[in-house]
């Protein structure tokens, strides 16, 4: 038996406000703790998401997981994302099934190489280790997922801060619209 047994629970998920209930670790994320992440600086502050975390040890043997609410809307054209981040232990993966909502999962390695994939209700997405992660809301209604991650994974978001993602996801006018990030590796 291990020093510290863990007690069986649930967590009640709301699908589409991708609330928790009971007792939930709540971050709230606003467009105001996201300067120098668009290409343009947004001219008014806003509440851009809410991570609604599962409390448990932030160990390598435990599993942890968040529901992520992504508000819509767009700074300049470009549309509302997460900071996006690393694992500080690189090689920890990750599972985000989109509960409601549309968007895009944009991921990247550190030799720069890009890959995005659809965020559509019911969609279990990869994201294997070495794989930096943001997602992107497209949609006019909230971007809600489940995420479920290693317990140890931990947070590198300098890296993103620094150097951006490869490729931005922006509205041409007719919808959302994968392009180069002009920004990648120069700020
Ligand atoms: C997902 C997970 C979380 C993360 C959240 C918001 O729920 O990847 O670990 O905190 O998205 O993303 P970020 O931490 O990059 O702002
Ligand atoms: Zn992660």
């Amino acid at each position: 038996m291990p020093e510290e047994l863990l007690q069986p629970f649930t967590v009640q998920l709301d699908f589409t406000s991708g609330l928790l209930a009971p007792d939930p670790v709540v971050l709230d994320r606003r467009l105001s703790d996201m300067q120098g992440y668009f290409l343009e600086e947004p001219a008014a502050d806003a509440l851009a998401y809410s991570v609604h975390e599962i409390h448990v040890p932030k160990t390598s043997n435990n599993l942890l997981s968040s529901t992520t609410v992504l508000a819509p809307g767009k700074v300049g054209n470009e549309f509302f994302m997460t900071k996006g981040h690393f694992h500080a232990v690189r090689d920890r993966a990750e599972i985000y099934l989109t509960l409601s909502g549309q968007g895009l999962l944009v991921m990247a390695t550190e030799d720069g190489t890009a890959k995005t994939l659809d965020m559509t209700p019911g969609g279990a997405s990869y994201v294997p280790g070495h794989w930096a992660h943001r997602s992107v809301n497209t949609g006019d209604e909230p971007l809600v997922f489940y995420a479920v991650y290693i317990g140890d994974a931990g947070y590198d978001y300098a890296t993103i801060a620094d150097e951006g993602f490869p490729v931005v996801v922006v509205d041409n006018g007719q919808g959302p619209e994968v392009v180069e990030n002009p920004r990648y590796r120069r700020s």
